[in-house]
């Protein structure tokens, strides 16, 4: 009957993390199991907050604004703010960048364990119609006896410790790695827990997908320009067909697609964005760091490796290519030339 076919044996994020703990996983320590589950919350309570926001936008239910009556937060400083408390409450975040606030936080009674990087709700201008949205976040530890400071952050990417990001789509998904491989989880609402879905996700090693916005390339330069043009003409690889062209606007939404399809996601510089558009820390970083460990690559306009760079500053940009590895070869044999 029925009951058969229930798995019982389900696998909660939270004993995938102490199972990779148990088992000496790199990075995945009781720390990281107790900022996880902090984690884990401010995801569960954002997607619960913007799935309740748009029906509340949409129908002006009673009660739309606070108490106070003031207007509406806009959602990402909800998202800032619901993330901002659950790091604070994580008791073990020390540092924290959030896209929504130009100065780096500090929380100071907090023992100096991690350092958070984190754009709370990415792609937020497409709520309003509905598209996938998410929150993107990158780990790094504290450098020993640090009471908290940008130097914490301001880091060669290759010292991140944990990437993550949890997309707000028709479910909620959650995508992790700390550093040994990649896994997907996926919110059961019911349970309200993340279920692992994509254990050990390893993306395709090419797929005829380009994912840029074309309405930039007046601006790119040349050499750019043509590479997107010859990925238009028929592949002598690809029983000569052209490569396909995807874009959301939303990078979680790109971005997640890639993984799980393969392809190209790019964001290059271009006349009105010099150092790109995309921030290093908590979108860069932490998509390069996902998109290697499922066996892909992440380079900028020049070729560099990302996790190679260090941001200047809290908010550095970079231009980024990231995808399946034989797709970002094609760029990088282009640039080669
Ligand atoms: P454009 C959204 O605003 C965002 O930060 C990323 O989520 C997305 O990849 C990019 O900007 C889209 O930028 O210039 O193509 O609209």
């Amino acid at each position: 009957d029925s009951a058969e076919s229930i798995n019982t044996d389900i696998i909660t994020l939270s004993r995938f993390i102490l199972e990779s703990q148990r088992y000496g996983a790199k990075n995945a320590t009781g720390e990281f199991s107790l900022l996880l589950n902090s984690l884990q919350f401010a995801f569960k309570f954002i997607s619960q907050t913007i799935r309740r926001a748009e029906l509340v936008n949409l129908i002006g239910l009673a009660g739309a604004s606070n108490a106070t009556g003031d207007q509406q937060k806009k959602l990402d400083v909800l998202g800032d703010e619901i993330f901002i408390n659950a790091m604070r409450a994580s008791g073990n975040v020390k540092v924290l960048v959030s896209e929504e606030q130009e100065e780096l936080l500090v929380f100071r009674n907090n023992p100096a364990t991690y350092a958070v990087c984190c754009d709370p709700i990415d792609g937020s201008s497409n709520l309003d119609a509905g598209v996938s949205v998410g929150t993107i976040v990158s780990l790094f530890k504290i450098l020993p006896d640090s009471q908290g400071s940008t130097s914490d952050v301001l880091r060669c990417g290759r010292e991140m410790v944990a990437a993550c990001y949890a997309m707000y789509g028709a479910s909620t998904h959650l995508m992790l790695t700390t550093g040994s491989g990649v896994n997907g989880f996926t919110l059961d609402t019911n349970l309200g827990e993340f279920i692992l879905t994509y254990p050990e996700l390893r993306m395709p090693l090419e797929h005829p997908i380009y994912s840029v916005n074309e309405g930039n390339s007046v601006y790119w330069e040349n050499s750019i320009q043509q590479f997107f043009e010859e990925l238009k003409a028929p592949q002598p690889d690809l029983q000569n067909k052209p490569y396909s062209s995807r874009y959301i606007g939303s990078m979680v939404a790109d971005v997640h697609r890639t993984l799980l399809y393969g392809g190209l996601f790019a964001y290059p510089c271009d006349r009105k964005n010099r150092d790109g558009k995309l921030r290093l820390l908590y979108e860069a970083f932490p998509m390069a760091f996902l998109v290697e460990q499922a066996g892909g690559k992440a380079v900028n306009d020049r070729g560099e490796r990302i996790l190679d760079l260090t941001p200047d500053h809290i908010h550095a940009k970079s231009s980024i290519w990231l995808g399946s590895s034989h797709d970002v070869d094609k760029y990088l044999k282009h640039i080669a030339q």
